[in-house]
């Protein structure tokens, strides 16, 4: 037994129904699909991994990269899923952190890697989009390996997820978390084998991998698989979909295009979003130009998703619907555990199966955030109304998020203040047209100093992502702070509100 391998892949073997279809014009079916995971599983045996062995994955989206989850549940190996824009100093981090034991590379990213397994450990390998890579060759030459035992407590992944002191956390997801969570979404939101669900978010986080793919694995259904969001692919795609999953930027690149007509995407039975805001204006504006509620939900790496607004009944633009089912949520007093009354905000604390086995290797983090009663803290601010509804009111945590991703300021912020010239900084996010929030850094100079700014940008660029890297730069005398000394991000916020007004990107 192996209860999310056998549930998700090991069922499909040998099927001829279709899962992945390409931008080639190939399709992939679910029984050659199951077949090459269990070829890479022992690829990947054979390399000497081991059950509750990790595997940090750098890895950009194809086939194959989907392949490897299946490989890694098949054989009790814990997939940690990497963000293919982290620079090598990023990723020297998780794959030291984690212990794993393989760094699969992009081919195209392997010499830049080399140091970084060198120094952790770790065995580089490498998988590409197109069957190439050490591991894919591997994987061809291998006999197909049978699946381990496994129980539903074992570990399944590895998601890191940056925190307030700019270190990074792995969030430990088992069997079960994956597992009922894609249950309870397929049952909630209507997935059949009939749906074809197109697909452009990146696999390397909860929303795309997960959500995406363990949904239409358990339903049975079909994947328009797209390497990324590009307006012009999706509208091509769009006529042969019957669903789509997003994060609030997509809905917005799409109804900036005027392509995006009824005609074009009317028929899809259902939109979803989340993983971040969206604003009740684009709800309007989708609902106007298409006919159609998008459906929006909540959740978050720890806990998988926690809150749907409903299928059938009024989706309740502004809020993020009710807690699914199985799924516990309630609203705290901040620092108590005791529940404010109806319409009134306070702490999201939410406690399920969903719910993470705590942070890798971080007792007192886990303590933290993750009740002894099993309730994990959130970090949202957010209410329930009379109906039910949750509303999402803001974070009380300092994190930002731009197109769906997470930016912690304060590693931003340690990186901004090593150079030279700078006596302190603040990384804020304001309103941002296309990404939602985009950064804005305020940056105090030493005293008779002037930083070089794009000195500043340059060293940035080295060390952080892109998309962690301020889009403004502006200096100040100084940060506004309260009378115990903390800066004031509210006011600076407030300050530079306009910072991206009118900007397309
Ligand atoms: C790319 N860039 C970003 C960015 N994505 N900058 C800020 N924020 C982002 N999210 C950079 C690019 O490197 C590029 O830099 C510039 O911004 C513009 O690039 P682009 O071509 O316009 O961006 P694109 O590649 O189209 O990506 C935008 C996006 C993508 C929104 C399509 O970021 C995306 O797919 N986001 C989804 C994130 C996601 O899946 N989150 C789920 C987390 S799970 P330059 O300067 O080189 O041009 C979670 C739990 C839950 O939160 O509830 O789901
Ligand atoms: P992550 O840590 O990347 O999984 O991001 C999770 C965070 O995204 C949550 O804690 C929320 O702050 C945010 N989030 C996810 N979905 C929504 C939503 N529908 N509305 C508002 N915020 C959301």
């Amino acid at each position: 037994m192996n209860p999310l391998y056998d549930n998700l892949f090991g069922r499909h073997e040998g099927s001829a129904a279709p899962f992945l279809h390409l931008p080639s014009g190939d399709t992939i079916t679910y029984g050659a699909f199951v077949e090459r995971a269990a070829r890479m599983g022992a690829a990947l045996r054979a390399m000497g991994l081991n059950p509750g062995d990790r595997l940090a994955a750098q890895v950009e989206k194809s086939p194959d990269a989907v392949a490897l989850f299946a490989a890694c549940t098949s054989q009790g190996i814990i997939l940690l899923p990497l963000n293919t824009a982290y620079t090598p100093a990023e990723l020297d981090y998780f794959v030291t952190d984690s212990g794993a034991r393989m760094l699969l590379a992009d081919p195209a990213k392997a010499d830049a890697l080399g140091e970084v397994a060198a120094q952790s450990g770790a065995r580089l390998e490498t998988l590409g989009t197109q069957g190439d890579g050490t591991l894919a060759e591997a994987t061809d030459a291998a006999a197909p390996a049978a699946p381990e035992p496994r129980g539903e407590q074992d570990l399944a992944a590895f998601l890191y997820t940056s925190g307030t002191t700019g270190r990074s956390k792995g969030a430990m997801l088992s069997q079960e978390n994956l597992l009922s969570n894609a249950r309870t979404l397929t049952d909630y939101w209507r997935f059949t084998d009939s749906d074809v669900l197109l697909h452009a978010l990146p696999i390397f986080h909860t929303h795309g991998l997960f959500v995406a793919i363990n949904v239409t694995l358990i339903a049975g259904g079909s994947m328009i698989f797209l390497p990324r969001f590009d307006v012009d692919a999706v509208l091509e795609a769009l006529p042969r979909a019957t669903s789509m999953m997003g994060v609030p930027t997509f809905y917005t690149r799409l109804l900036a295009d005027e392509r995006f007509t009824r005609d074009v995407g009317g028929h899809l039975r259902l939109y979803t979003s989340g993983s971040a805001p969206m604003l009740e204006e684009t709800h309007h504006r989708f609902e106007q130009r298409i006919g159609q509620s998008i459906l929006e939900r909540y959740g978050m790496t720890e806990t998988n998703m926690s809150t749907s607004n409903p299928y059938d009944g009024e989706r309740r633009p502004g809020t993020v619907g009710f807690p699914l089912p199985g799924v516990e949520l309630r609203i705290c007093t901040p620092g108590t555990e005791d529940e404010v009354p109806t319409g009134e905000t306070g702490m999201i604390e939410v406690r399920g199966p969903n719910v993470f086995q705590g942070y890798w290797q971080m007792p007192e983090k886990t303590a933290d955030e993750l009740r002894a009663n099993g309730w994990f803290i959130t970090g949202d601010l957010g209410t329930r109304d009379a109906d039910g509804y949750v509303t999402i009111v803001g974070r009380d945590k300092d994190l930002v998020i731009s197109g769906g991703y997470n930016i912690y300021p304060r590693e931003v912020e340690q990186v901004i203040d090593a150079q030279p010239g700078v006596l302190e900084s603040a990384v804020i996010g304001v309103p941002h047209p296309d990404m939602g929030e985009g950064l804005v850094a305020v940056i105090v100079p030493r005293p008779g100093e002037t930083p070089d700014g794009a000195a500043i940008a340059a060293a940035v660029s080295t060390q952080l992502a892109r998309f962690k890297q301020p889009r403004a730069y502006v200096t100040a005398p100084q940060l506004p702070r309260n009378t115990m000394g903390k800066v004031q991000k509210a006011e600076l916020r407030r300050e530079h509100a306009d910072a991206f007004a009118g900007r397309a990107s």
